[in-house]
């Protein structure tokens, strides 16, 4: 329930935090990974495709199955969720949008400076140097090879067992204990450090609202709210509840 605590909360909040996972790309036609029936997770192995192991162990099939990935993510459109981060952006005096999201959505939807913590699926590097490579209408190989030093290419993804990118996690956890309030929305929070995002705003004190479907373990936590549903709709709805008179217009009103 939106109520007056909520809503007053956000409406004197000068610094907002929004963590997203999946969920947020999920009524965009992206699969999120845990979700029971439809979650990548459970139609692929993790192990098989998205650790260092399995890239070294058969390049081709981690590269053909991020390619898959890839045009889903092409052919998607950011959806009302993702809009409602971004107006909030010009609502609340500072926003900081924080993403495990690699679909890139949030940038077409219109959000700046989106720290992304998983890298981008639309970005390719060199699998020796780690340098961003634009992959060239040559590219044939699968993977095809770095133009400079022949290594493998590879998504800017970041798979299990290896290190986030190191300002990006730093800016976040910074965010998580300086904001005003933080917002996660659509994320089982089962994936580590970004799921320990939650625990430093509430170990500062920072009320969080949490916007999910389902009743991940973040909901019964003490200074958290939940706000049950999708974020296409939940998201939107928020936004005209605390700002009547300043959100965008397509935003629905909530009865
Ligand atoms: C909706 C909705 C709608 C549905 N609206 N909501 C501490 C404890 C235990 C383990 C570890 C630990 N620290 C580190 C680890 C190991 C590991 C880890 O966390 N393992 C656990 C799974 C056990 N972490 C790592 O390995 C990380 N690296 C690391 O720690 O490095 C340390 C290191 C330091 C120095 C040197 C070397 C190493 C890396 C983690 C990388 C994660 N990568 C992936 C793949 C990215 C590329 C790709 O896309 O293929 O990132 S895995 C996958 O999970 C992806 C996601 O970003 C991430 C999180 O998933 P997310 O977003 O939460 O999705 P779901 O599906 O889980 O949840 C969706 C939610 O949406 C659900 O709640 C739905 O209900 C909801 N929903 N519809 C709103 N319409």
């Amino acid at each position: 329930m939106i109520d007056a605590a909520l809503t007053g909360a956000l409406r004197e909040a000068r610094h907002v935090m929004v963590l997203t996972g999946a969920g947020i790309s999920a009524e965009s036609g992206i699969p999120t990974f845990r979700d029971a029936l439809t979650g990548l997770w459970s139609r692929y192995r993790a192990e098989d495709l998205a650790t260092p192991e399995a890239f070294a162990r058969d390049p081709g099939l981690v590269w053909d199955w991020y390619a898959w990935r890839r045009e889903r993510v092409r052919a998607a459109q950011p959806n009302p969720g993702h809009r409602a981060i971004h107006a909030l952006a010009s609502l609340v005096p500072r926003l900081t949008l924080v993403t495990q999201n690699v679909d890139g959505l949030h940038q077409r939807a219109g959000s700046r400076n989106v720290i992304e913590l998983h890298g981008n699926i639309l970005r390719t590097r060199c699998s020796h140097e780690d340098r961003i490579v634009e992959e060239g209408p040559g590219g044939t190989g699968r993977p095809p090879r770095c133009a400079d030093c022949g290594a493998f290419l590879r998504p800017d993804v970041v798979w299990f067992g290896e290190p986030l990118p190191a300002e990006a996690l730093r800016g976040a956890a910074e965010a998580a204990s300086a904001c005003d309030v933080l917002l996660v929305v659509g994320t089982s929070g089962l994936v580590y450090p970004a799921a320990g995002l939650p625990g430093v705003a509430r170990a500062a004190g920072v009320p969080v609202i949490l916007v999910d479907p389902q009743a991940v373990s973040l909901a019964g936590q003490t200074g958290v709210r939940h706000l049950v549903g999708p974020a296409g709709r939940v998201l939107p709805a928020l936004l005209a509840r605390v700002w009547p008179d300043s959100a965008p217009p397509a935003l629905p009103a909530i009865s």
